[in-house]
């Protein structure tokens, strides 16, 4: 802590001084409202410094960087750094009512993003209500000074970054969805960096475009910031060859497509090797559930070579999967291996010694006051983790644990579901619906090494589930369709090089096996980033204690947090 203050004092005077090889950056974040014009339709969206997407953040492997957050707009905010894992510092984490009370409009929180392992790319959020549709943004994690990627340099690169865009202000689309029980309403576009491309009304004008030269590699740094789907992409004639995902890098595979789940961030490489022209890239939606209805639109961009005559008047679209190709999304995502070699170990936890099981479920509960709400059967949509439907807590969990405030949150979250029952049977009675309303917590000894089977169930014919874990990467150690069984699946685990990472897509009607080893204290969120089903209560936390060496242990909150 004291190195810490001398470091920040040191770079009051200097504005920016190097620490070892790890340096100490500060910006200024500025939270406010922007009128924007897409799809001929005007409205105000909650931005950072006026921009959507908002501000790319660049750093070295290592580094820490402080973030003034100023709130000028008119709603509650707080800021998430997705995948920064904040070793020790859950107070700059900033899931609302988790890590902290909500910034609210006309005062300030400055928070410290702390990288450690992390080198690739991950992103910044919102973390408060359906804010995030507008306020989200790249961070760039380039390796330390010296240090080569471990591919070929590439000619350039560029983030990528996917956003759903509805013509109605965010936070009425979200009003709505807690109003009415049911759905959100049907957003309007799929964004690529702030444009939807010329495939949609009133949309000619507002494309995204790469121009690139020919013979060269480009490195793209994919972010899906879409509220609710997973979507495909890809480049037309083009190959892509994937290198890294959420802050790590893969064994570089080659598809024609890629899917992307809201939370993960892919890195590919994409080679300009075919006839110099325009070639349309796009994204739409993955939907596995058949009755859904959904935001069934393409969003375009251009990949323009430098020279090239004549212009073809209608460049070719890519050949996207089918949208309800569950093969198609589960064989990309299986392909992710970590690198695993010499210069980037892997560290999978061997030892269990907690054995966590989380059914994942879409629920319904009873309509308030009799009323008829706009769910199934008059009911009101809700969503589960072993029966719990989570409820965010009027102070945050953090405040709470650090200070020894009681009530605020139970330290029950079964490590089981309560019920079992043939979660991936096609006919499932309508009493498992039902689910229980609670803010409860699985707490971890420091050390404890983790695997969690997160099962998906058909409730409601059942639907992906991307699941994004606060604090820490995972390694994701085995999926496989149907109901996961204890003694035979863990002897198919990947043990070798499976990939880390920290959001994973659990399959439609199937598990996915995943360690950790908890030696990073604090509070951390653990949540489907489908935002309806965080929405609905498809969230828990843990808390992992301190260690007793004094790196074990939580650093102190900071001079000032915002207050509830
Ligand atoms: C955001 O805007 C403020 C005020 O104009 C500026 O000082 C700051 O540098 C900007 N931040 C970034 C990351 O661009
Ligand atoms: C941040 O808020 C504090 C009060 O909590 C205030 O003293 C300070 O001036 C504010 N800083 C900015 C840049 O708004
Ligand atoms: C597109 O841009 C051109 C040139 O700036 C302008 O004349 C045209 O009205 C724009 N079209 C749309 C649909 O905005
Ligand atoms: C998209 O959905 C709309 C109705 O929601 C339907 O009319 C249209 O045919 C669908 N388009 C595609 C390409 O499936
Ligand atoms: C997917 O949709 C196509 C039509 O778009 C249909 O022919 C096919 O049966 C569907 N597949 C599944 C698995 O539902
Ligand atoms: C599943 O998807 C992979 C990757 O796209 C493809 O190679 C394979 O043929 C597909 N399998 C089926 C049964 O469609
Ligand atoms: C596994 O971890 C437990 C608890 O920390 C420990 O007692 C045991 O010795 C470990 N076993 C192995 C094989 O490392
Ligand atoms: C909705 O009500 C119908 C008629 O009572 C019933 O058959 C069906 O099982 C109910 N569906 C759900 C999901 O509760
Ligand atoms: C669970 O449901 C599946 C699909 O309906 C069925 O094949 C399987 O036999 C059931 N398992 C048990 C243990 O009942
Ligand atoms: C879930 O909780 C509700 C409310 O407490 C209860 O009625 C139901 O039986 C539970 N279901 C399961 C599958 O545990
Ligand atoms: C903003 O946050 C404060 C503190 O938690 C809370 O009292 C208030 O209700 C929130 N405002 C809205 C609109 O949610
Ligand atoms: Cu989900």
């Amino acid at each position: 802590m004291e190195t810490f203050i001398l470091q920040f004092i040191v770079f009051f005077l200097l504005g920016g001084i190097q620490i070892g090889q790890a340096e100490l950056q500060r910006h200024t974040f500025i939270v406010k409202e922007a009128l924007y014009t897409r799809l001929c339709s005007s409205k105000n969206i909650l931005t950072v410094n006026g921009t959507f997407p908002g501000p790319t953040l660049y750093a070295n492997r290592g580094d820490t960087i402080i973030i003034d957050v100023i709130n000028q707009g008119s709603e509650n905010i707080t800021l998430h750094w997705h995948g920064v894992k904040q070793p020790r510092n859950p107070w700059s984490d900033g899931p609302e009512y988790i890590t902290q009370c909500p910034i609210q409009p006309g005062t300030n929180f400055s928070q410290t993003i702390k990288l450690s392992d992390e080198e690739g790319t991950l992103w910044w959020h919102a973390h408060s209500g359906w804010s995030r549709a507008t306020v989200h943004g790249v961070i760039i994690i380039y390796p330390t000074n010296g240090i080569k990627y471990p591919f070929p340099k590439p000619q350039a690169e560029v983030p990528i970054i996917f956003a759903q865009w509805w013509k109605s202000d965010i936070q009425a689309v979200y009003k709505e969805l807690i109003a009415s029980g049911g759905q959100e309403i049907i957003s309007d576009a799929f964004f690529i960096n702030g444009q939807p491309g010329d495939l949609y009304p009133c949309s000619k004008n507002d494309t995204f475009t790469l121009t690139v030269d020919s013979g060269k590699t480009y490195l793209l740094r994919m972010v899906n910031s879409a509220m609710n789907f997973i979507l495909f992409f890809s480049v037309a004639n083009h190959q892509l060859t994937v290198v890294g995902t959420d802050g790590s890098y893969v064994k570089p595979f080659k598809s024609d497509y890629i899917a992307i789940s809201p939370g993960q961030t892919i890195d590919l490489l994409l080679k300009a090797d075919q006839t110099p022209n325009r070639y349309y890239m796009a994204a739409k939606a993955y939907n596995s559930v058949p009755l859904l209805h959904y935001d069934n639109s393409t969003a375009t961009a251009i990949l323009q070579y430098s020279k090239y005559s004549p212009a073809d008047p209608s460049p070719p679209l890519p050949n996207l999967p089918n949208s309800n190709d569950t093969n198609a999304s589960v064989s990309f995502t299986r392909n992710l291996r970590s690198l695993a070699d010499e210069n980037h170990p892997i560290n999978v936890p061997l030892n269990v010694t907690t054995n966590l099981f989380f059914a994942v479920s879409v629920n319904t509960l009873p309509c308030e006051n009799g009323k008829a709400c706009a769910g199934i059967n008059g009911s009101r949509l809700a969503a589960s983790m072993n029966n719990n439907s989570f409820v965010l807590p009027p102070i945050d969990i953090l405040q709470a644990y650090y200070k020894m405030i009681g009530g605020v949150y139970g330290d029950e979250f079964p490590h089981f579901p309560p019920f079992p029952f043939n979660y991936t049977a096609g006919d499932l009675p309508a009493k498992l619906l039902q689910a229980n309303r609670a803010t409860e917590v699985v707490v971890l000894e420091y050390g404890r090494t983790v695997e969690i089977v997160l099962q998906g169930t058909s409730l409601l014919s059942g639907i992906d589930h991307p699941f994004h874990l606060h604090g820490y990467s995972f390694y994701v150690v085995g999926s496989g369709f149907g109901n996961f069984d204890k003694d035979k699946d863990p002897s198919n685990y990947n043990l070798v090089d499976p990939p880390l990472v920290n959001t994973i897509a659990v399959a439609k009607s199937s598990w996915t096996a995943i360690r950790f080893k908890a030696e990073n204290p604090g509070v951390w969120f653990m949540h489907c980033h489908f935002q309806r089903h965080t929405s609905w209560g498809m969230d828990m936390a843990f808390i992992v204690k301190d260690g007793n060496e004094r790196k074990q242990k939580m650093l102190p909150p900071p001079p000032y947090m915002p207050k509830c």
